[in-house]
């Protein structure tokens, strides 16, 4: 991680690269109808709450153009490194995305809300307690970091983003000796909430409802402290079962049929660091929970980065964002 070189450079190079993709992409393009998945946004419950403007929730002193003119973009975040480690691997962990004292307050509501009390192990009774939203100031503050919004920037693209006021889920770990009974392999899937059965929600190859998985970790995650694991690369496994279900894509249920087996050879990662790390992560990388074998809770939020405007994987300047990309140089492979 580090400051990169400047953004026009990555810009232009990315773009370079991205309109070879295009070209080796062009049989296979197809975009969505930009009224239908906007309205989808709006109407969306998700798991994820409201949202706010683009422009209200920027810091103060942030001078971006909001239309999203490169020549104004603010510095970045990631470098060209971290950005090819994102299309190849499907992840990059942010350090430092927001401050521990953030995380610190944060924890205070979290533990409240868990009924537990962190002075008395007895009342840690369950492997794993699972809280809904939280819009409180410091999950805002912890959601709107200049550091996270330069790399929602350089991953999803200037103005194709929306910010958020509210973090969850939650599913906060216990040391236990219990299993969680909920640490299956599988991808968050990211539209048809209206269907009660959670196993019917769907994922496509364009990722509609979904720009990013974002894993925040509130407290300091070790080995053994039931840290995400995630399967490295996994996000090209899915892209290629995604294709061919086109944009009505796959239920939860039909991608589970197989145990998740195409991603099984892939390497493991676990998510660990200190309070304030996030991880960003491409929306089909696959991941699973673990049993909390440490000594402290692990304070954990996953929530999606919603998109303002559909991905696309038909772009006539070839303007992918590194989240595109790597989607279109999985089923170009
Ligand atoms: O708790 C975790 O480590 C991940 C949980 C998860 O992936 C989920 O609930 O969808």
């Amino acid at each position: 991680m580090g400051d990169g070189p400047p953004s026009d450079l990555v810009s232009t190079s990315a773009m370079s690269r991205a309109a070879v993709l295009h070209e080796r992409c062009a049989g296979l393009c197809w975009r969505y109808d930009v009224h239908h998945s906007q309205s989808r946004v709006g109407l969306s419950a998700d798991l994820s709450g409201r949202f706010r403007s683009y422009p209200a929730a920027l810091p103060p002193g942030d001078s971006r153009n909001l239309r999203g003119n490169m020549k104004t973009v603010s510095p970045t975040a990631l470098g060209a490194d971290d950005i090819d480690a994102f299309i190849r691997d499907g992840f990059v962990r942010i350090d430092d995305a927001f401050a521990e004292g953030t995380a610190e307050q944060a924890r205070a509501i979290l533990w409240k809300a868990t009924g537990c009390d962190p002075n008395d192990r007895s009342t840690w009774t369950r492997p794993v307690v699972r809280l809904d939203q939280f819009g409180q100031a410091p999950f805002r503050e912890a959601a709107n970091s200049l550091k996270l919004y330069r790399a929602f920037d350089q991953l999803v693209g200037i103005g194709r983003w929306l910010p958020r006021d509210s973090i969850g889920t939650f599913p906060i770990r216990f040391p236990s000796n219990e299993a969680p009974g909920d640490d299956g392999w599988h991808i968050d899937v990211s539209f048809g909430y209206d269907h009660p059965d959670f196993m019917e929600w769907r994922a496509n190859i364009g990722s509609k409802g979904r720009a990013l998985l974002m894993l925040f970790l509130f407290s300091d995650v070790g080995a053994d402290d039931a840290p995400t694991r995630i399967r490295i690369g996994s996000h090209i496994d899915i892209a290629k079962r995604l294709a061919p279900a086109g944009e009505v894509g796959l239920t939860l249920r039909e991608l589970a049929a197989t145990g998740f087996s195409e991603s099984e050879h892939r390497e493991e990662r676990l998510v660990v660091g200190k309070a304030g790390t996030v991880y960003l992560c491409h929306p089909f990388l696959v991941h699973a929970a673990q049993r909390h074998r440490g000594k402290q809770p692990r304070f954990l939020a996953q929530p999606p980065l919603m998109p303002r405007v559909p991905l696309s994987l038909c772009r006539a300047d070839g303007d992918y964002s590194p989240v595109e990309r790597a989607i279109l140089r999985a089923i170009s492979e």
